[in-house]
């Protein structure tokens, strides 16, 4: 089973438009119609997406950057083979920008480790951009990016020799339902050997209120990267989705600690579309449920991390308890 699962995939895991064709009439002709996150990716979403990780209520990205900045020196130890002279691989999945993990590679580079970083994206555009600014940013730093999905990638790594470190940061491990999120963490676990470690970010529940506001912030940036998605199907599936009739809502369950995010039609309406021959019917205040975003307690991360086979070594987290980097043993 790949890592890229098909139901709740990760940012810059992309699958083909042949898939986006399948995906669409499958989640819309369900009773409660679906649209995945991992169609929110294209170039315009990846680029909102930036700026939602800049905006005053979304914590999560910059409470990651001062987690790692204030653990660098443990972090930086833990995942660091025990013989200095020993090489190793540190491996990041869904890399984005390296603007968190540079903390880190900055880190080990002064401390004089001797590794190399292995950025893991399935758009060969995305590790491009990464690999520049690093070479401009970090000289001495070896780099070997790797265009592949997950599996691919793990699996290929695994059979060079060398301990393997794999950070898998930010809380994209939140946007998976739990049977999809456990599986991942299996496959991911699979390849590697208890002599390897991952890392792992994880968005605490905290005030209910202040997790809602950041995925519906006042400047409607989180609405422009859900309504992306509907301009995504017009373009590529010709649909005629009429944004003046849609809105996006979001909400939090603290029970199931997960953020759910919805376009909303505000009117009884049908939407074309032309590349698929077919039309779909939306009833007036119908919601099409486009994100999970899950939030973790620590008890929780436990019974993920033991149901896949992980040992939880050590849980780093911000001042405010807001988010956590675990750091877990194969
Ligand atoms: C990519 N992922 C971790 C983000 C999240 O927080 O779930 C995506 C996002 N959706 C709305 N805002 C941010």
């Amino acid at each position: 089973k790949s890592l890229t699962n098909s139901q709740q995939p990760t940012p810059h895991n992309e699958p083909t438009p042949t898939d986006l064709a399948h995906h669409v009439r499958e989640g819309l002709s369900r009773p409660f119609k679906t649209l995945s996150s991992m169609y929110f990716y294209d170039d315009e979403g990846s680029r909102l997406f930036q700026q939602i990780m800049a905006l005053p209520e979304y914590y999560p990205t910059r409470t990651e950057f001062a987690l790692l900045t204030r653990h660098q020196v443990a972090i930086g130890e833990a995942l660091r083979p025990q013989r200095p002279e020993e090489p190793f691989f540190l491996l990041e999945l869904g890399a984005g920008d390296g603007l968190k993990t540079k903390i880190l590679l900055r880190h080990l580079l002064q401390t004089g480790a001797r590794f190399t970083y292995v950025p893991v994206d399935i758009s060969a555009a995305a590790l491009d951009g990464l690999a520049a600014s690093l070479q401009t940013e970090l000289p001495d730093l070896r780099v070997e990016p790797v265009v592949a999905d997950y599996a691919d990638a793990l699996r290929l790594m695994a059979a060079r020799p060398g301990r393997k470190a794999v950070l898998f940061l930010g809380s994209n491990i939140g946007n998976f339902l739990p049977d999809d999120r456990l599986q991942f963490l299996r496959n991911l676990a699979q390849p590697l050997t208890p002599d390897d470690r991952l890392l792992v970010g994880f968005d605490l529940q905290k005030d209910p209120r202040q997790i809602r506001a950041a995925y519906d912030d006042s400047q409607g940036v989180t609405a422009a990267f859900n309504f992306n998605l509907l301009h995504r199907l017009n373009r590529e599936l010709g649909a005629d989705f009429d944004l003046a009739h849609w809105q996006h809502y979001t909400d939090y369950d603290p029970l199931a600690g997960a953020v759910r995010s919805f376009l909303v039609s505000t009117r009884a309406q049908t939407v074309r579309f032309a590349a698929l021959d077919w039309a779909v019917d939306f009833a007036a205040w119908e919601m099409v449920h486009t994100e999970n975003s899950y939030k973790f307690t620590r008890p929780g991360i436990a019974e993920l991390a033991q149901t896949a086979g992980l040992a939880v070594q050590h849980i780093f987290t911000d001042e405010q308890d807001f988010f956590a980097d675990v750091l877990l043993q194969p």
